[in-house]
């Protein structure tokens, strides 16, 4: 019998992972189809009517926003894990935090990461076709070179707004650095919560954790400079929690 739910990605996205993540940890059943960058689109349109994954298609339900689904995941399955914080509190510190990296953090790790990926045509056809249909990988690979100016121009990546965003990472770091400074396990109160897998599966790009849930190049192959903004991100504090995290609870 087929699982209940599809999970529409493309396989290496962190907005997906995150997703992913919780279904993983919850042991919800789903059947995970994954679509390279741009031919996403069509799956998804018939899907949700939207542009973006993840989608998650229950019986009863089209979800097309980590967050929704996330949210979803928090009212269905009661018994297991819960996502979000039982003190209402809690709850609001938590959500808001999940905004703040949903909407500060993940389009800045992404750039980054694709910046210097898109440059390797190997290391980014490794990142982006594990997982996805025969045909697609096909359609891929002989449409990459005008893929790949789309998805610059899309992502509006180029070495100016790449060095704007590390800023943004880095700030974003150091405010969940300051949130950590009395040596807390987790973001919000004394459980694992959406702060703390948003946080993790957002600041993947530039971290690269081993038990991540598609295929990332291994440190022995990224080009120097990665090297080095990854290096610089996981030897601070933010960076050593969220490779925890992903130790601990992936
Ligand atoms: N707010 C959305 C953001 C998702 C998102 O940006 N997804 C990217 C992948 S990392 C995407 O599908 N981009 C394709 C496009 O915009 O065409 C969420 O949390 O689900």
């Amino acid at each position: 019998m087929n699982p209940p739910h599809r999970l529409i990605t493309i396989p290496p996205s962190h907005y997906c992972e995150k997703a992913r993540w919780a279904l993983n940890y919850l042991g919800v059943p789903y059947r995970e189809e994954g679509h390279p960058p741009l031919l996403h689109r069509w799956a998804v349109k018939m899907a949700s009517g939207g542009y973006t994954t993840p989608v998650l298609v229950t019986a009863d339900m089209v979800l097309a926003d980590s967050t929704d689904i996330l949210q979803y995941l928090d009212t269905t399955y009661v018994e297991g894990w819960r996502p979000y914080p039982q003190d209402s509190q809690q709850r609001v510190e938590a959500e808001e935090m999940e905004e703040l990296f949903d909407t500060r953090l993940g389009p800045h790790t992404r750039r980054i990461a694709y910046y210097h990926l898109l440059q390797h045509k190997d290391l980014f056809l490794e990142s982006v076709l594990p997982g996805v249909g025969g045909g697609e990988k096909l359609v891929f690979r002989a449409l990459m070179p005008a893929i790949r100016s789309l998805m610059r121009r899309a992502m509006r990546i180029n070495p100016e707004s790449t060095d704007r965003s590390l800023e943004r990472v880095r700030t974003i770091f150091a405010t969940v650095d300051e949130l950590l400074g009395g040596g807390r396990t987790f973001l919000v109160g004394d459980n694992f919560s959406a702060a703390d897998l948003t946080f993790a599966a957002l600041a993947a790009p530039v971290l690269l954790p081993r038990q991540y849930g598609s295929p990332l190049p291994s440190l022995e192959r990224v080009p120097a400079e990665m090297l080095a903004q990854i290096e610089e991100f996981r030897t601070t504090p933010a960076g050593m929690f969220a490779l925890r995290i992903f130790r601990d609870h992936r």
